[in-house]
């Protein structure tokens, strides 16, 4: 790594102060998103009996691991490069009960008109070498400003409970060994993200099995109660009152 010249520094500082400006965009953008994963969760709460999300958490990248990036991936210290490669500034985390909870919810996120997808990073299906999954779409959302409007990038990784709880640790672990982790924890933590999957099978299945048998027993206490031969008992028998009233009444007349 080449060593900073007084320039440099002196360009990075003055390039920190601007990006906090430049921040401040994704923060609009990281609100928006986060009101409509909001909604989505309460009209979840509210309409259905379940909610496919389990938490969600958003983070705005410091100017710091910015200029991480941007010295990492070589990039140009302007704006413009860093608005153009930096995908991940603003990034938002959602985690799931169950497999098909990711596909559905990106499915709501996908279809939504103001939402436009740049990227969409399938690591469930293709999971990576060290076995991370997770699926990252990275939209543009609009930004309306006093001025101007803005098109801004968000990245959202959506993944299980059991994903999340794998990429945290092996993120501790990575760092913890300054990213060169030891192959024998390595092969561990490959075993640990197969543990991992087979339990979201499982979960999922006995998930769809309590599902199934909900539904048989809502679906016998709907026939109870619209039961067709009950009904027109129950017809009969006001429609037999109702006669009966009728013969009485000219009786009483008379
Ligand atoms: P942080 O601090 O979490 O933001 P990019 O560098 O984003 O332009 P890349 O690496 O191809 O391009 O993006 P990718 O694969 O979509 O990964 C982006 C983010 O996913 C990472 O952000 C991590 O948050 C997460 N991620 C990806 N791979 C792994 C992994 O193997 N383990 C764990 N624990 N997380 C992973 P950052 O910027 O690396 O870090």
């Amino acid at each position: 790594m080449q060593s900073l010249t007084q320039e440099n520094l002196s360009q990075l500082k003055q390039l920190r102060t601007e990006l906090t400006r430049f921040t401040a965009v994704y923060k609009f953008a990281l609100d928006e998103v986060n009101t409509k994963i909001n909604i989505l969760k309460e009209e979840f709460s509210y309409i259905h009996d379940y909610n496919p999300i389990e938490h969600c958490n958003s983070r705005l990248k410091s100017p710091e691991s910015i200029l991480k990036k941007v010295y990492k991936k070589n990039i140009d210290f302007s704006l413009e490069s860093i608005k153009e490669s930096v995908k991940d500034i603003a990034g938002i985390r959602i985690t799931c009960s169950f497999k098909s909870d990711i596909y559905a919810l990106s499915d709501m996120i996908e279809k939504q008109k103001d939402i436009e997808l740049v990227e969409r990073k399938d690591y469930i299906k293709n999971p990576k070498p060290n076995g991370y999954q997770s699926l990252h779409l990275i939209v543009k959302v609009p930004v309306f400003l006093s001025d101007r409007e803005e098109s801004v990038c968000v990245e959202i990784q959506i993944r299980t409970i059991a994903m999340d709880f794998w990429a945290s640790l092996e993120h501790k672990i990575y760092y913890k060994y300054d990213k060169e982790i030891p192959s024998r924890l390595a092969d561990e933590l490959k075993a640990a993200t197969d543990s991992a999957a087979a339990l979201d099978e499982k979960m999922e299945s006995i998930h769809n099995e309590v599902k199934e048998l909900k539904d048989e027993r809502e679906n016998a206490q709907l026939d109870e109660v619209f039961d067709v031969s009950s009904m027109t008992a129950t017809r009969d028998k006001f429609m037999q009152g109702i006669l009966q009233q009728l013969i009485e009444k000219p009786k009483k007349l008379k």
